[in-house]
């Protein structure tokens, strides 16, 4: 679909030239990881919101190809809701669980490969690029070095070699595809222009990564709502995805006035304890009384979700919760992603 065009009258031309532009900076697609990737954040959502209308009308784009989705960690949604998306833009797909059946990988180089680790990322990501179209990855930080998790050595790796579009599965420091289905889910149960978002901070007993709140950052900040992130002191993310959000200390006042609520554990981020937890204060936990403080705010967490750790019982079977909704975006917000990548890799 590249047209090239010499010649002709100079307005056809201009038009073309123009669909060229277009179609190459609005659409074409190699990476998604952040924000940035979807070019036009609103013609992004308008895009996946008329994919919702008629997820099937696409089926003939991807046939013959193949996705290859890679996961280092479990998953439940991502899983499904990706094999679903490639499935409604005929593609084929397939699945390697790489602690589950493949060689155990080697990911860092110069290492004299002699213990228990039998094959080099750097041999795996060539050879899985020659059997697929598409590459989606699955790698979560490892809470352990900073610098290591915030390089996304993993993902840079399979961009770097596999020779394919590569999307974000949950890299070590964003997840793009659950903010994306996050934004359309607030477009669609919005009842004003400019609605008031706030993320809040949860308790967790396990040391979980930035990469959700992270992506919900960029994507928040990049979107027509009144942003406002609230966390104990000692919590503050990444400032390159916090960007002028507004800090909120005191939960409670966060919560008023609220339109939504979006509740999401995180470790600490701060170079001094990097990946640890640092409170597990329950007052953090979202309960019916919180949420009393908000305008009828909507309830919304990612999922998997620790009940009556994160938020109680009462919220999230209440009306207002929208969690199901929510994790049903996520099918949309990668066949967005899916049929912009192959119509990338269209001749
Ligand atoms: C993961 C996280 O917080 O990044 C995945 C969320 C989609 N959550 C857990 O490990 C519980
Ligand atoms: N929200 C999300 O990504 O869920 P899974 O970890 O189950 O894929």
């Amino acid at each position: 679909m590249r047209h090239v065009v010499l010649g002709w009258n100079k307005e056809y031309e201009t038009s073309v030239i123009l669909h060229y532009f277009y179609y190459n900076f609005e659409h074409y697609m190699k990476t998604f990881i952040q924000v940035n990737d979807l070019g036009d954040l609103k013609l992004a959502v308008k895009e996946a919101l008329e994919i919702k209308k008629n997820r099937f009308a696409y089926k003939k784009l991807g046939e013959d190809k193949t996705l290859l989705m890679v996961f280092f960690n479990s998953s439940l949604r991502t899983r499904l809701s990706t094999q679903k998306a490639a499935m409604n833009l005929g593609m084929n797909t397939i699945v390697l669980d790489i602690n589950q059946g493949a060689w155990r990988l080697e990911t860092e180089k110069g290492v004299i490969m002699d213990g228990d680790k039998s094959e080099h990322l750097l041999e795996a990501i060539p050879v899985m690029g020659c059997y697929c179209d598409i590459i989606g990855v699955r790698s979560f930080a490892r809470l352990e070095n900073k610098e290591e998790d915030y390089s996304e050595y993993i993902l840079q790796q399979f961009i770097q070699y596999s020779g394919r579009p590569v999307f974000s599965m949950e890299g070590a420091t964003t997840h793009p595809l659950q903010a994306f289905a996050d934004l359309i889910t607030i477009e669609e149960f919005r009842d004003k222009p400019r609605p008031k978002v706030v993320m809040s901070w949860a308790p967790h007993p396990k040391a979980l990564p930035q990469a959700v709140p992270n992506s919900f950052a960029d994507f928040m900040n990049e979107a027509d709502v009144d942003f406002v992130i609230t966390h104990p002191e000692g919590y503050e993310l990444d400032p390159r995805f916090v960007r002028g959000a507004k800090i909120e200390y005191n939960q409670e006042k966060a919560f008023e006035g609220a339109d939504f609520i979006y509740a999401k554990n995180w470790s600490i981020f701060a170079d001094d304890h990097y990946g640890q937890i640092g409170c597990s204060d329950k007052k953090w936990t979202i309960d019916a009384a919180k949420m009393r403080l908000t305008n009828h705010a909507k309830f919304m967490h990612c999922l998997p979700v620790r009940r009556n750790v994160i938020v109680t019982d009462e919220v999230i079977e209440s009306p207002q919760s929208i969690v199901i909704p929510e994790a049903a975006n996520r099918e949309i917000s990668c066949e967005t992603v899916l049929k912009r990548m192959l119509e990338s890799i269209q001749e």
